[in-house]
C-alpha cells in the first residue's frame, strides 16, 4: 500500500504519520506538493476526486481519501495499541471530540488559511472579510476545548487518542499560520506541552 503524503504544514496528512508512529507502521510513501499543486494534477485528482491529501493506495488499487478513514483503516489493520477506543463508551467518547475538533476548531481556523493566509493569496473566491471574521471563532474554539481538558490528561481521558491527534494537528496549523493558543488557556498549554513530548509528535 502506498501514503500519498505532504509535509508539514499541511495538518490532515499529518495526522495519519503521528498515528502510523504511535502504532509502529512504517507506511511507503509518496510525496504530494501542494506548493506545486500537484493535489491537482490529472493522475492525483483520478485517485482524490477532492485533490486533497492524504489517500492510502492500497494494493488491490483501493483509494481511501479523508485522513480520519486512513486512520481507521490502519487502526483495523493493527489495533494495538487502540487509538480509536475499545469499550463503547471509549469508542463514543473518542468519536465525540473527533468530531468536536472537525466541526469547532477546524472550520474557523480553515477559513482564516484559505481566505486571509498571504500563501493562499492565488486562490480564486478568497472573501477577506469572512476570513477575519472567524478569528474569534477560532479563539472561542480553543477555549472550549481548554476548558474541556480541566482535570484531564488527554481530550478524551486518561488515555491518549485519535483524538488528541486531531487536536495537536489542528492547533499546530494553527499557529503555523499565526493563530497561537491564547495564553490564559493553561490547560490547553499543558495538554499541548504533554502530547508534544510523545516522539511520534515529530512526524
Ligand atoms: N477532510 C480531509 C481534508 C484534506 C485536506 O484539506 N487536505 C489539505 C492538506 S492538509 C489539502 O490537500 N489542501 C490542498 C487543497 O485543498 O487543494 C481529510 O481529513 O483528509
Amino acid at each position: 500500500m502506498l501514503f500519498y503524503d505532504s509535509p508539514n504544514p499541511a495538518p490532515n496528512p499529518r495526522r495519519v504519520r503521528i498515528f502510523a508512529a504511535e502504532k509502529g507502521i512504517e507506511l511507503s510513501s509518496k510525496e504530494v506538493s501542494i506548493p506545486k499543486r500537484e493535489q491537482k494534477a490529472p493522475e492525483y485528482v483520478a485517485k482524490n476526486p477532492r485533490g486533497q491529501t492524504p489517500i492510502l493506495e492500497l494494493d488491490d488499487g483501493t483509494v481511501i481519501a479523508e485522513s480520519v478513514a486512513i486512520m481507521r483503516y490502519l487502526e483495523a489493520e493493527q489495533p494495538d495499541p487502540p487509538l480509536f477506543g475499545t469499550t463503547e463508551r471509549e469508542i463514543a467518547e473518542i468519536e465525540m471530540w473527533n468530531r468536536r475538533v472537525e466541526m469547532i476548531l477546524m472550520p474557523a481556523i480553515a477559513a482564516v488559511w484559505v481566505h486571509t493566509h498571504p500563501f493562499t493569496a492565488a486562490l480564486p473566491g478568497r472573501n477577506v472579510e469572512w476570513g477575519e471574521s472567524n478569528r474569534p471563532r477560532v479563539v472561542e474554539g480553543m477555549r472550549f476545548f481548554d476548558g474541556s481538558l480541566e482535570g484531564r490528561e488527554y481530550l478524551a481521558g486518561s488515555a491518549f487518542s485519535a483524538a488528541d491527534i486531531l487536536l495537536l494537528t489542528t492547533v499546530d496549523f494553527a499557529k503555523f499560520i499565526g493563530l497561537e493558543m491564547p495564553s490564559e488557556c493553561a490547560n490547553l498549554l499543558r495538554w499541548h506541552e504533554r502530547v508534544s513530548a510523545r516522539p511520534s509528535a515529530s512526524a
